[in-house]
């Protein structure tokens, strides 16, 4: 595994958001001086931060990218605060499942949360964008690039995710996504009647449909069983998370399709975040960006090493394909037409608009 595996805090379900809500206490604290018990005015050099205790949720485990990014956030801002700010990391699971989790942040029960749009399809229909395939770069420098500084998607769609108690202070790319098959996937025909494992966004749902493909929601706690047990065919994700989740296990074929990449939203509750003293905010905010080339790199590096380990594990062995660009085509020209969708039946005038400057902020850098 590329990244140290944190302790995992062992909490079941139910006595965990009890647990949670206790511990938030200091987050109405202030940045202050220490009162040193003989009634004069401490020196400047005294000036410190008192204690916070925050909670960060993930929709992943330890040693997958938002595990360790919450983990790498947790840790420098530990570090730059000089042990004042403590975080709690908690792995996928630990504290519900991915809905439950954001119900959570949006109720103040945690500070921090990891979010993938696609669980949020239901609330924030826009954020739905992000399951387009073929829209942005293949080349995910680009794409991250694209993140960090899209108009359309910090500034208009944050504010639609803001207006749900969400606050995403960064989008980051967890690298490119690719198909998992109990059958080869080398062509649209390949997917009539596939049963197609999707998160829960009825855009990513449409968009396999639009192959021919039978697709169907599932948690991906329940991914592995059900590809076993042959509820599912197949399923789409990043490579890191493919093999540290066991999948290809399961799954005798994995197409390097490159069709779309998995972007996640670092995310605050709102009110929390607006409720910290400036010096304490800007801590946090000079820490989201430090992370930038950070969970960059990270996800560069598991997509990479993890894809040699699918390839070498000969206990379960996986036949990958690379799709070839006019391979690549086929798919690309019925994914075209989800966006009509997208544009007609899943949101309004916001998210057309939205649409249309991410499409000049990406052709822009194409
Ligand atoms: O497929 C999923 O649902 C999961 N995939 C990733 C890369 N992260 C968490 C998410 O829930």
């Amino acid at each position: 595994m590329f990244f140290k595996k944190r302790g995992w805090k062992a909490f079941a379900f139910t006595g965990a958001l009890s647990m949670v809500l206790a511990a938030c206490g200091s987050d109405d604290t202030e940045m202050g001086t220490v009162d040193d018990g003989n009634g004069e005015a401490p020196a400047s050099d005294e000036v410190t931060m008192e204690e916070y205790n925050w909670q960060f949720v993930t929709e992943e485990m330890p040693g997958q990218v938002q595990y360790e990014y919450a983990a790498k956030f947790a840790d420098l801002l530990n570090e730059k605060s000089d042990g004042q700010i403590n975080i709690d990391v908690y792995e996928f699971g630990g504290l519900g499942s991915e809905v439950d989790q954001v119900e959570m942040l949006q109720n103040g029960a945690v500070q921090f949360a990891i979010v993938s749009p696609g669980f949020t399809g239901g609330m924030v229909a826009e954020g739905q964008v992000f399951a387009l395939q073929f829209l942005f770069p293949e080349d995910l420098e680009k794409t991250q690039e694209i993140l960090n500084t899209s108009e359309a998607i910090n500034t208009k769609l944050g504010e639609l995710y803001e207006a749900q108690n969400i606050k995403p202070l960064a989008f980051f790319t967890e690298g490119a996504m690719q198909w998992t098959g109990s059958r080869e996937l080398r062509t649209p025909e390949d997917f009539s009647g596939f049963k197609m494992r999707t998160q829960e966004s009825p855009l990513i749902i449409e968009s396999y449909k639009a192959y021919g493909a039978a697709p169907s929601a599932l948690s991906w706690g329940e991914l592995y069983t059900g590809l076993q047990q042959g509820l599912v065919d197949g399923q789409e994700n990043p490579i890191f998370f493919i093999e540290d989740a066991r999948f290809h296990e399961q799954q005798d074929h994995m197409t390097i399709s490159n069709h779309n990449n998995y972007v996640a939203m670092a995310t605050v509750n709102p009110d929390f975040y607006n409720g910290l003293p400036d010096d304490v905010r800007a801590l946090v905010d000079e820490t989201i960006e430090e992370m930038r080339p950070i969970v960059f790199d990270m996800q560069q590096e598991m997509n990479e090493s993890l894809l040699d380990s699918i390839i070498e594990d000969t206990d379960h062995p996986t036949e990958v394909i690379e799709l070839t660009e006019a391979e690549r085509d086929a798919f690309r020209e019925l994914a075209l037409p989800v966006r009509e969708y997208y544009r007609n039946e899943v949101v309004g005038d916001e998210g057309r608009e939205i649409l249309e400057l991410l499409e000049e902020e990406i052709a822009a850098h194409e």
